[in-house]
Formats: C-alpha cells, structure tokens, sequence
C-alpha cells in the first residue's frame, strides 16, 4: 500500500484486493447464488431509505460506543464469519481477529477457518465461532469444548446452509482451501476426501439446537434468520441472538435483503434476544439503518476481506475504522450522538408532520 494513497473508503480497499488476489480466489469471495437477484438487493436497497438530516444539534460528542451481549464494543461494526482467510493473507483470521479488536469490535471466526482455534486463543482477543455442526456428534461436542477453552465467547450457528447454495464460481482448488478443523482431524492413512465423508455436514433443526442449548455453555446465536417465524419460536428457544443475514446473498436467491427482513423479525423477538445483521454493507450509514432498525450489530463480510488480503491486520482495523467514522458523521448528520438511541426516526418519511 506503501506508493498509494491511504484508502478514504471501503471501495479503496476493494480495488488494492483486487490487484493482490488471484482472479480464482477473488471469483471464490465475491461469488453469489445463481442471478445474483438478492446480492443486488442488498446493494441497492439503501437508497430506497433516505435518511432524515436534522439540524442545530450538537452532535459534537456523537459516540460509535455499544454493548453487544455483555461485550463494551468501541464500534457496533463486526467482521462476519468468512471461511479460508488464510487463501487472501498468511494470517489469515489471526490478523482479521487482531484487526478487529485493535478498532475496538470483536471477530466471528468461521467453522471453516484457516487458523486452528489453539492458534486464534493464544491472541488473547475476545472472539465468537461460527460453526457449522458435523455429522459426528461428539466431534462437535468435542469442537464447542475447544472453542470454549480458546476463549471463545459465545456460539453462532449457521442455519441459511441446510444446503449450499448454486454459485458459478465454486470452490478454490488449492492445498491452502482446507479449513484448519479439517486439517486436523486427518488420521494416518487417511485423504481428506475421506475426512468429508467421515465427518460431513448435520443440518440444524430444532432438536438439534436443544442439544446445542444443553451443551454448550455458551450463548448461541442462530445465523441466517430472515422468516419472523423463524426468529419467534428461536427467542421463544431460548436463543441468546440471531443474526438477519441472506449469507451475503450466496443462498436463497429471490430472498430479501435484511434492511427489509429486519422490521418483522424485531416485532417478533420482542426484545427477547439480541437481533444482529449483515449484507451489503459497504458504508457506514448503510449500518445506521440496520441499527435504526434494531441490529444491536452489524456485521460485515467481503470488505473485511478486501483489507485483510491487502494489508493483513492493518488493513481489517482500517475497513472497521473507516465504516465507524462514516457512521459516526452519519449519525451526527442525523442528529444523533448514541448508538442506544437510534430508531427509525432517522429513516426521511415524506409529508411527516413536525413533532
Ligand atoms: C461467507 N459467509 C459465511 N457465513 C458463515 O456463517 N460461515 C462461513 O464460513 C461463511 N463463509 C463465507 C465465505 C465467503 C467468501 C463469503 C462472502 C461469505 C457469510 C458471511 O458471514 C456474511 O453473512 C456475508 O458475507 C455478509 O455479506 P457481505 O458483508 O459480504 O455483503
Ligand atoms: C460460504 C460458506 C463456507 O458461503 O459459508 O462459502
């Protein structure tokens, strides 16, 4: 980065990922679902919800500051689970969990991280996994256990991949595409192609996750809830958080973006659970409606990738410090200084009477 100028926006870290990645892994990272309908959506649904400048208000103390789950955060923005970090920088989730705590957020680290989660605990940063259950019941059980004694501070499940979704570009074909979990349960004599067959995937149902509730000592979060539904019986299950996501529209496509999903799905919960979000967000004040609309978080996938493979940890720390400052002016902009008071009094409503 040393000949550029410094990047002023996600963007800028895009275009340094694009010159720094191979066209495979780059197509593995911006791949989505068939059309791309609902990738498209949550790129543009924001500009269908102007947002409300109000004036003469001292916004001069605005604050990013928030408590996620028991966790005093200095930025509600946090780095999504994005499997195989280690294909875009050599340390891969070490530098994108250092990054984040470094901007005062907190890492979700994937199932299928490049980093063994021994490697992750030893930072001594405060992190979440992301876990996809495997067939084996007590290799996950074994999995949560590990998780939980390398710091790990709470479960998210990822329930939008009962199935994957069809995506053209696929997966990267490389020594270096095998998540560390994987890595690391080959027995002697064993391919990995029978390390998949040994342990595969295990849908989450809901009896499932009762087995999750009963073992593992962590507060789970469910991933990939976008049916109010869905999100009722999961806080009327005890859930700790769900996070409204279309998997970074990679799954169901023709689904709606979470900015749309969000509404019914907090009417729902009724302050229940913690309700988190993710998709699309490329700016600050493209976080701002999510937590107008009750995110507690906002969660961001690709341009935390874009900064890892450009700059490794500095770059992370810069993609979460620059969509906190964006959201610090747009909040101000707004006329709001806590991230606490934030409701859908910022969204503009045509012919709104003055209150
Ligand atoms: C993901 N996502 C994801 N989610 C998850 O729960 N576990 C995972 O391992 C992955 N892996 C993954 C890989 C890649 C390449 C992408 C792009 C996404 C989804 C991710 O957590 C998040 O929901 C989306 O990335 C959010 O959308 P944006 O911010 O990328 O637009
Ligand atoms: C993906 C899986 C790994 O979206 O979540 O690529």
């Amino acid at each position: 980065m040393a000949d550029r100028p410094p990047p002023f926006s996600v963007q800028d870290w895009r275009r340094a990922a694009e010159a720094a990645l191979s066209p495979d892994v780059l197509a593995y990272f911006e791949d989505v679902a068939e059309d791309g309908v609902t990738a498209l959506r949550e790129r543009n649904v924001w500009s269908s919800v102007p947002l409300r400048p109000r004036v003469l208000v001292d916004t001069s103390e605005a604050e990013t500051t928030t408590e996620i789950l028991g966790h005093s955060l200095g930025t509600p923005l946090l780095p999504a689970p994005v499997a195989l970090q280690g294909l875009v920088h050599p340390e891969g989730e070490l530098a994108t969990v250092r990054g984040a705590t470094a901007a005062g957020s907190l890492a979700i680290v994937s199932s299928a991280s490049s980093m063994s989660m021994d490697e992750i605990g030893r930072l001594g940063c405060p992190w979440w996994l992301q876990l996809y259950p495997l067939a084996d019941r007590s290799l996950t059980a074994e999995v949560i256990g590990r998780a939980r004694a390398a710091g790990a501070s709470a479960l998210v499940l990822t329930v939008d991949v009962p199935v994957l979704g069809r995506r053209a570009a696929g997966l990267v074909s490389s020594p270096q595409a095998v998540p560390a979990l994987l890595r690391e349960m080959i027995q002697p004599g064993e391919t990995l192609a029978d390390v998949y067959v040994r342990t595969g995937g295990r849908p989450v149902t809901w009896s499932e996750l009762e087995w999750f509730q009963s073992r593992a000592e962590l507060p789970i979060l469910l991933k990939g809830v976008l049916d109010p539904t869905d999100a009722r019986d999961a806080a009327a299950a005890g859930v700790a958080g769900l996070v409204v996501s279309t998997h970074g529209g990679r799954q169901l496509d023709g689904c709606p973006s979470a900015l749309e999903a969000l509404p019914p799905v907090v009417d729902a919960v009724a302050g229940r659970c913690a309700v988190l979000a993710d998709g699309g967000v490329r700016r600050g004040s493209h976080a701002l409606r999510l937590l107008a609309r009750g995110a507690a978080g906002v969660l961001v996938g690709r341009p935390v990738i874009w900064g890892l493979a450009a700059d490794g940890e500095a770059g992370v720390r810069s993609v979460i410090d620059i969509l906190t400052a964006e959201l610090r002016t747009a909040m101000a902009l707004c006329g709001q200084t806590r991230i606490s008071d934030l409701d859908r009094s910022v969204e503009w409503r045509p012919n709104e009477p003055a209150s």
